[in-house]
């Protein structure tokens, strides 16, 4: 089950801790003043998370931290501004680190700070004189081969950039840094397998990731869009586009040579048993974004958008060439997370061919695994991958501490050798303000 829904008219009057900045984003097209109009029709396409949680079962040592089968929480509650004084100027009353005369606008609770998003519904959060001026819509018109590294953030909805060296008045929270790197976190290529007329774009020994295996897309193959905004950032061992190209995606030379990350590559144990893992940490043709964030003092945690395309369906499951898509996150505390892979399915396998998730596909029988394919074939039509699999849109969740910076490397690799690409899409980063902190997990976001 989900733990967020789209929220609906009906629902406005309990709205809003939580926030789906990717939502505000996606507004941008229909809506000039969405955060200001959250009981209008037209909210329903703004607003994009709600959650259910119970602010009353505060998560214990041993407790889950939701009923896993229900999934049943209570509605949140809406921010409602405590009267305060504030005349405690150099003090800080709530605790929060900010005092009132370091910006701290009500000192009487520690969810209104200049480090707070400024969440729909007439509370100046963020105390910057302006209710509700949370930035949006910064992904519209950014070009497919931009080679500006914070455009792939604000592709995925991050919208607001913070100073690392921000005096306390103006601390926001916020997108710190981004950079393309190899999977491990290196920025030149080691000696690629291949090199030569035979590469793709510009990969080759010494240079940074290949700027073909990444992409900045409104759209992939016939069927698949944004969701959040008007934009995603794709990430591919081939070239990151639509459709053919060359040898993109049955098998393209990028002429990239990195390490695995740390720790990688890891068996899918659950949905493999014995599968025959390469110990070979080299990674072929890989690349990844790595961005710093400063989270908001008013975020339990945050969620990402992913939809995984692999060429290695149905000829290679369970075998030691699967690509891997992981999101490795700092600091991470989780006990249920892997070499800092916040990313995998319900069993504990990492994305790959092997996932649980894979949906998207031709039926059938491969590997000794039986293929449902419960979702058709009609999202691969136009991306390259017809005839192969995908996992169509699902949605990661992890928490966080509020107010700490933390970083994300979202990367894919080919694994064993060059040969079969895949492709990530990645979009509709969003922050949760709700009372707890779920442990990472991943599942297809609410329709
Ligand atoms: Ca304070
Ligand atoms: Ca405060
Ligand atoms: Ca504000
Ligand atoms: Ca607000």
């Amino acid at each position: 089950m989900s733990k967020r829904v789209a929220i609906s008219s009906a629902m406005t009057t309990s709205l809003l801790l939580v926030v789906g900045l990717g939502g505000g984003c996606r507004s941008a097209a229909g809506d000039p003043e969405p955060f200001n109009a959250p009981s209008s029709d037209a909210s329903a396409d703004v607003v994009d998370a709600s959650t259910e949680l119970d602010a009353t079962n505060e998560p214990e040592a041993d407790a889950p931290f939701f009923d896993p089968d229900t999934g049943e929480k209570d509605a949140p509650e809406v921010l409602v501004e405590p009267p305060c004084d504030n005349d405690n100027l150099d003090g800080d009353e709530d605790g929060d680190g900010w005092s009132v005369a370091q910006g701290d606008c009500n000192d009487c609770t520690e969810l209104m700070n200049p480090g707070a998003l400024d969440i729909p519904g007439g509370v100046d959060e963020d105390c910057n004189g302006t209710p509700d001026d949370e930035p949006f819509g910064c992904d519209e018109g950014l070009a497919v081969e931009g080679n500006d590294p914070m455009d792939a953030a604000r592709a995925l909805g991050l919208c607001r950039i913070a100073d690392p060296d921000a005096p306390m008045a103006t601390k926001s929270w916020g997108l710190l840094s981004a950079k393309y790197v190899f999977v491990d976190g290196s920025a030149t290529s080691g000696t690629p397998k291949f090199f030569g007329t035979d590469c793709m774009g510009d990969g080759n020994q010494g240079t940074p990731p290949n700027s073909l295996s990444r992409g900045i897309l409104p759209q992939f193959g016939n069927a698949t869009t944004p969701m959040g905004g008007a934009s995603m950032l794709a990430l591919s061992t081939g070239v990151a586009r639509s459709g053919v190209n060359g040898m993109s995606p049955a098998g393209a030379h990028m002429c990239t040579k990195s390490g695995t990350p740390s720790g990688f590559p890891t068996p899918s144990e659950a949905a493999c048993p014995g599968q025959n893992i390469d110990t070979d940490t080299t990674a072929y043709d890989s690349i990844a974004l790595e961005i710093q964030i400063r989270t908001p003092t008013n975020a339990q945690s945050f969620s990402f958008d992913f939809n995984f395309f692999t060429y290695e369906y149905p000829n290679y499951i369970c075998s030691q060439y699967n690509d891997f898509f992981v999101a490795l996150m700092w600091p991470v505390t989780a006990a249920n997370v892997l070499h800092n892979n916040i990313c995998f399915d319900t069993q504990g396998n990492p994305v790959s061919v092997n996932n649980g998730f894979l949906e998207v596909c031709p039926p059938g029988t491969h590997g000794g695994k039986v293929f449902d394919c419960p979702l058709g074939i009609g999202e691969l039509a136009g991306t390259g991958f017809e005839g192969r699999g995908a996992n169509w849109w699902l949605r990661t969740s992890a928490p966080i501490e509020p107010g700490e910076t933390i970083t994300l490397r979202f990367g894919v690799w080919d694994m064993g050798d060059d040969a079969y690409d895949s492709t990530v899409l990645l979009d509709n980063v969003v922050w949760d303000t709700g009372d707890l902190q779920l442990p990472p997990f991943t599942d297809r976001p609410p329709k």
